[in-house]
């Protein structure tokens, strides 16, 4: 398995690490923090220098229960900081939007992959992301964000997100994009139990079935706060790295995380055990 990104080659013989950027006042974890353009860049920076391989700039917060933005409000955000990374630094950006015009504009300011929790369903999206012809990560949501966390409901939930993640697939290729330019993604916490949660990563490994890179978001989630006494987002960094470390075992190519040194460190000696005699 191989990935091209800003030409740089992913080959996957170590997982990488995708560094998050919330562009978002209302973002679910470091909220307000990150406005700034200032701010964010030195984040950027700080997150280069940690070992991060790819930035995820998202505008739009898809935490359960967030507000929709608009369009201008979601460009307003991230296009001036894609713009600035790319001053300085070659590192693959991937936008993380559901929209095909953020998408489009995102994508010719510098930034070099999709990451679509809509998976494209979008209007636009799909034929967009054709056009582009840049990697796309297919994440499962069920429902939307507004509401997904209401009550989700699976008979058997490993197989109906890989059953989804198939059909996805399926209508990405069939509409154009280069098999080798996709991503999958089991989309923790979107639409899911704690339990479906802990039954997604118990069956982790199921996922690289479907022959391509997987990607995973546990990093400071919901479902950690909930089996550790209600642990605030500031107080789940242990937690985020362990569960990093059981991905990264089950062979999980990309790890979206907010704590890039502690998630490398604890990639690397994974990665030194992974490959000792
Ligand atoms: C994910 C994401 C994830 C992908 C968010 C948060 C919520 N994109 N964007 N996978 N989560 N691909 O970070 O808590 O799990 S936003």
């Amino acid at each position: 398995m191989k990935l091209s990104l800003n030409d740089q080659t992913f080959d996957f013989s170590r997982p990488y690490i995708m560094g998050i950027l919330n562009v978002t006042p209302d973002s679910f974890s470091d909220g307000g923090l990150f406005i700034k353009k200032d701010s964010a860049i030195k984040h950027v920076k700080q997150m280069i220098k940690e070992g991060a391989d790819i930035i995820d700039v998202g505008g739009e917060s898809t935490r359960p229960g967030a507000q929709r933005i608009s369009l201008d409000e979601e460009l307003q955000r991230v296009i001036p900081v894609i713009k600035t990374i790319r001053e300085f630094s070659d590192i693959p950006i991937s936008i993380d939007t559901k929209n095909a015009c953020v998408m489009s504009e995102a994508v010719h300011a510098g930034a070099s992959m999709i990451n679509d929790v809509n998976a494209l369903r979008g209007e636009g999206a799909l034929a967009m992301a054709v056009e582009l012809a840049v990697p796309v990560c297919l994440m499962h949501m069920q429902g939307q964000p507004d509401t997904m966390q209401k009550a989700p409901q699976y008979e058997d939930v490993v197989k109906e997100v890989k059953t989804y993640l198939q059909e996805r697939i399926n209508v990405c290729v069939k509409a154009g994009i280069k098999t080798s330019n996709l991503i999958i993604d089991p989309g923790i916490g979107f639409g899911k139990s704690v339990q479906h949660n802990l039954c997604l990563l118990k069956h982790l490994a199921e996922f690289n079935e479907l022959g391509k890179p997987l990607l995973l978001g546990v990093s400071r989630k919901s479902m950690i706060g909930a089996l550790l006494n209600n642990a605030p987002a500031d107080e789940r960094l242990y937690a985020s790295v362990a569960l990093a470390t059981l991905a990264a075992w089950m062979d999980t190519g990309i790890l979206r995380v907010h704590d890039v040194k502690a998630t490398n460190d604890a990639l690397t000696l994974c990665q030194a055990v992974k490959e000792a005699k």
